[in-house]
């Protein structure tokens, strides 16, 4: 009981609450926490428009989901577990009475990602013309739930929203450390809370290999026996692979698989001495330094190992993007890396797929609708990039100063790396995609992404972290539009997630510089 009512006072207060300040020590953070009302105003990322309309919706235990079609049904089944509620989602045209309606609707808002909320006092109806707005309908209307469920009051208003940039991304490197099958599951139910929708996952590295290839069995049995400091590694089977892909399609999340080539490759030289220029396999690698590893460019064993390995990924990815890599290969000339990268490109488009590499592939020839994620912490990205750009290529932006979240919070912060930070939430939060670069303009911005490098990481609470409160930092710049940009605002509707949080496990950093939200217990 007590539980609830925290619940209820931390995540929606429905009853008048005063303020109180409390601070507490966490992590080697000065932490404030307040007790306040949460509801309409907090939602994150902040929708295009919000309106409250003073009416109260009261959702009872066990009430009505009702979904229109096949296709908004799987929304509706989703919702159900989310509420905890064994109710049976009913098809009907329209909204059930005191209920919740989830409706595909050609009339909703435009937009492959729009959606429409209204919450009145008989019901809440999400509307959209796609299943993925209803989706993203749905995390928005979680928002406005209690963090511990139960007969709740919702207050009343209509939400309509879509997303600015059509790429949110969080990357896990799974190279340096690996992790297993359920924690990116879970990595994926809490990045999609913020309507995060690409999930790419760095599958290779000099430190370890992470996904099965028939014709090159031992990248995975041997490359993947290494990481960071020793240890056991691990990889994926193609199976569990194909149970990741499954998972995030069902919560609307593309996975975009990184082959890093034609450096970072130690992993792959180690399992196959033939992929050596001199013959020889070097010994697996476990520290940290990169730029050492190259792939040896003439030799027909690379190009086989190029088609097998590009085309096996290609078959067991349904996404349109295979990544692959193409930074820091400083061991190699330019004209052999021009070579390896514009061979790649060519096996990833007989693929039917479309090619993303970090910003430095611009130096090879690219297909026409290859994309460039930009790494640097420079507002410039260099001039094979700016001509890449004006030549149509679209950018993913992973500014490393704001966007790498493997950094360090501030220099206390018990694991992380240094280089691009410290990385404090406002600097993951303070920047525009539309002027991050001087050289791209927001037409040539895909979206965004928060990549997390694992050197430093090597449990789920370590990614979780790292990655929350900033994942949601980086997720809301990709989505709302850039006139809700406010630091208050933003960390006022940071602190509101503090209850979600707590109430799913989540190892977050209560870092000093947000007003966290209270409750519920621990
Ligand atoms: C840079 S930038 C890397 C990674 C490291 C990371 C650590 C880029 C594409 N590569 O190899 O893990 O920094 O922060």
């Amino acid at each position: 009981m007590l539980k609830r009512r925290w619940a209820v006072a931390g995540a929606l207060g429905i009853a008048a609450v005063t303020v109180a300040v409390v601070v507490a020590v966490n992590s080697g953070h000065d932490t404030h926490e307040v007790t306040r009302t949460v509801g309409w105003t907090d939602v994150l990322p902040a929708p295009v428009s919000a309106v409250a309309s003073g009416a109260t919706f009261t959702l009872a235990e066990g009430a009505p989901i009702v979904a229109n079609s096949d296709a908004a049904a799987p929304i509706g089944e989703y919702l159900s577990r989310l509420l905890g509620h064994g109710t049976a989602v009913r098809r009907a045209a329209s909204p059930a009475a005191g209920g919740i309606a989830v409706l595909l609707d050609p009339a909703a808002p435009e937009g492959p990602e729009a959606y429409q909320l209204d919450v009145d006092a008989d019901g809440v109806t999400i509307r959209a013309r796609t299943a993925v707005g209803l989706f993203w309908g749905v995390q928005t209307l979680r928002q406005l739930l209690p963090a511990g469920g139960g007969a709740i009051a919702i207050p009343g208003g209509r939400i309509v929203d879509r997303p600015r940039l059509p790429y949110r991304g969080v990357m896990l490197d799974v190279a340096r450390h690996f992790f297993s099958v359920a924690d990116v599951e879970r990595l994926i139910d809490l990045s999609t809370m913020y309507k995060v929708n690409y999930l790419h996952l760095h599958l290779t590295d000099d430190q370890g290999w992470r996904i099965a290839v028939d014709n090159w069995p031992r990248l995975a049995t041997e490359g993947g026996r290494s990481h960071v400091d020793g240890g056991a590694g691990g990889y994926y089977t193609k199976d569990d692979y194909r149970a990741i892909v499954e998972y995030a399609a069902a919560r609307f999340v593309t996975v975009v698989p990184e082959v890093d080539l034609p450096g970072h490759v130690n992993a792959a030289l180690a399992s196959y001495p033939e992929l050596n220029c001199d013959g020889k396999a070097p010994a697996p690698y476990t520290g940290i330094n990169v730029g050492f590893s190259a792939l040896c460019v003439d030799d027909p064993d690379t190009d086989r190992f190029l088609n097998d390995v590009l085309g096996e990924l290609a078959a067991i990815t349904p996404g349109p993007y295979l990544h692959i890599g193409g930074d820091e290969a400083t061991a190699m000339t330019p004209e052999a890396y021009a070579k390896v990268v514009t061979r790649a490109q060519a096996i990833v488009s007989a693929h039917g797929k479309t090619l993303v590499g970090w910003h430095q592939v611009a130096g090879a020839s690219l297909a026409k609708d290859a994309v460039l994620e930009f790494w640097d912490r420079s507002s410039y990205a260099g001039p094979d990039a700016v001509n890449a750009v004006a030549a149509g290529h679209k950018v993913i932006l992973a500014p490393a100063n704001r966007a790498y979240l493997d950094q360090k919070y501030d220099e206390n912060t018990r694991i992380g790396l240094s280089w691009a930070g410290p990385t404090s939430v406002q600097a993951a939060y303070d920047w525009d995609p539309a002027t991050v670069l001087s050289n791209v303009k927001e037409a040539s911005v895909l979206g965004v992404e928060g990549a997390l490098w694992t050197e430093t990481v090597t449990t789920m609470a370590d990614i979780e972290y790292l990655l929350f409160p900033r994942l949601a930092a980086v997720a809301e710049i990709g989505w709302s539009p850039a006139s809700t940009h406010d630091w208050a605002g933003f960390s006022a509707r940071l602190g509101a997630q503090a209850p979600r949080w707590t109430a799913l496990g989540v190892h977050f950093a209560r870092t000093g510089d947000v007003p966290w939200v209270a409750g519920p217990p621990a």
